[in-house]
């Protein structure tokens, strides 16, 4: 792997600006102790890095956005490819912006095993608790520094509004890897990501690494993805991304349901198997999940629970519409991959939902109960008045 070349490592202090370009006239302080005041504030907060960019806009970002969608990459997700002009000009969210700070927050964790055959799922890492809302709490905290120096913020935090990891690479935290994820010199990708973006004009890193300037010529992650969505060097096809796909409206593609597994939202693959996250785990390894965070989830529990219950439970999920036949779908999907068909609890929610009214999960429920060799669960819906329910029940009788 070769070397990051000259990224600030995380505990580095800020290199003090040059005096007269920039002055923080309005503070009645220079600069450099403004930023480091916005460092050890978000450090305070709970940032593993903080780092200053220039806000003007991302142009390769907006080009590569704008290539994507063309090309179908986006699945036709909103997000940012939404409106790419907007996600890639900072100006667009706050006018005379002059500068981003970008803080990462830390979520490594050791996941603990799910026992196959007992319908228990699994859940990405970074959806254990709501660490957005931890990460702007922090980012708050360095907006009100900011603001009591006289200036103007906008946080804008896993939002439409800005290409978090372009600003991040800007503001030198590190290298967008093979696997399009920002990995941090000395400590991965387990982070996330978000910025304030303000009026004053702050000097920004005095380094940039290149994408993929760190991962060398390991093709680690392209090689772990269960789906083969990472589809070259820090292209990702969402049509084929599990995390996407688990976010998706409609139905969820035959062709990758046996690939999800026991997933039920979010997929870690492409992280478990960096070096780098797998060297700073050896360094330091991460805790194990903490008190009220939820790692895994009983997939019986889940199928059985109302709307309420499940978006009381899950709401920080990003679920389509926020409609709970989406978790139940995605539940489904995983039972038939880790459920234990013989089990009498198994059939019983398979059947309940083989007469669900609505036609995707009783889909769905076809399907699984046709991986867990329950067939004869699907005889009564071969006249199914949905051709759906029907195609899905004729694949899984054949
Ligand atoms: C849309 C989205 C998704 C989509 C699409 C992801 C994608 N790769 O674009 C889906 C739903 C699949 C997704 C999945 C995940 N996401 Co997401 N997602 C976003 C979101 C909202 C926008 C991302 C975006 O704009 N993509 C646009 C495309 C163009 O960017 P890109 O694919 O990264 O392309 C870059 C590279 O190609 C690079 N590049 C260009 N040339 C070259 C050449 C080489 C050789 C290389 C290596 C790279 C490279 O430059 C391009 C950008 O200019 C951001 C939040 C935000 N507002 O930014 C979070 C965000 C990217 N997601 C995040 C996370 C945590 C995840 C998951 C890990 C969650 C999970 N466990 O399931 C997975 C990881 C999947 C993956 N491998 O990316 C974090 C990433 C943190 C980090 N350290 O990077 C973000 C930043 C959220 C946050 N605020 O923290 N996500
Ligand atoms: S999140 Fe999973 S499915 Fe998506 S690119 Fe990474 S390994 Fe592949
Ligand atoms: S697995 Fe290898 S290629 Fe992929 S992001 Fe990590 S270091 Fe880069």
């Amino acid at each position: 792997m070769q070397p990051v070349a000259r990224v600030r490592p995380l505990d580095a202090p800020l290199r003090a600006p040059s005096a007269g370009a920039g002055a923080d006239r309005r503070a009645g302080a220079g600069v450099g102790r403004l930023e480091q005041r916005l460092v050890d504030v978000g450090r305070q907060a709970g940032l593993a890095a903080v780092g200053i960019a220039g806000a003007q806009p991302f142009h390769a970002t907006r080009r590569h956005l704008q290539e994507r969608r063309a090309a179908g990459l986006h699945a036709g997700m909103h997000f940012t490819f939404g409106n790419p002009e907007r996600a890639t000009d900072p100006a667009r969210s706050l006018p005379g912006a002059r500068s981003l700070i970008v803080g990462a927050l830390a979520y490594a964790a050791t996941a603990p095993d799910a026992p196959s055959g007992t319908g228990t799922a699994t859940v990405a890492r970074y959806s254990w608790r709501d660490r957005y809302a931890e990460l702007r709490r922090a980012l708050r905290a360095i907006a009100d520094e900011l603001q009591r120096a006289g200036w103007q913020t906008q946080i804008l935090c896993d939002d439409n509004r800005l290409v978090d990891r372009a600003a991040a690479q800007r503001a030198g935290l590190g290298w967008i890897g093979k696997n399009t994820l920002l990995l941090l010199p000395g400590a991965g990708s387990w982070f996330l990501l978000g910025s304030v973006l303000t009026d004053a004009p702050l000097t920004a890193a005095a380094a940039v690494a290149q994408p993929g300037s760190g991962c060398g010529t390991c093709r680690r992650c392209r090689q772990a993805c269960p789906t083969g969505a990472l589809v070259a060097d820090g292209v990702l096809d969402a049509r084929r991304c599990l995390a996407w796909l688990l976010q998706a409206p409609g139905s969820f593609p035959a062709e990758h349901r046996q690939a999800l597994g026991g997933r039920i939202y979010g997929c870690d693959d492409c992280q478990v198997a960096c070096p780098p996250n797998r060297l700073a785990a050896r360094r330091q390894p991460p805790p194990p999940p903490a008190a009220g965070d939820q790692a895994t989830v009983d997939l019986l529990a889940l199928l059985d629970a109302d709307d309420a219950e499940l978006l009381a439970r899950f709401g920080h999920w990003y679920i389509p519409r926020r409609h709970a036949r989406y978790l139940r779908r995605n539940a489904l999907v995983a039972l038939g991959n880790v459920g234990d068909g013989g089990a009498p609890e198994v059939q019983r929610t398979l059947r309940r939902h083989l007469a669900d009214p609505d036609p995707l999960l009783r889909a769905h429920a076809a399907w699984a109960a046709g991986r867990l060799g329950c067939r004869h669960l699907l005889h009564p819906l071969s006249g199914d008045p949905d051709p759906q329910v029907r195609a899905e029940v004729q694949a899984a009788l054949r």
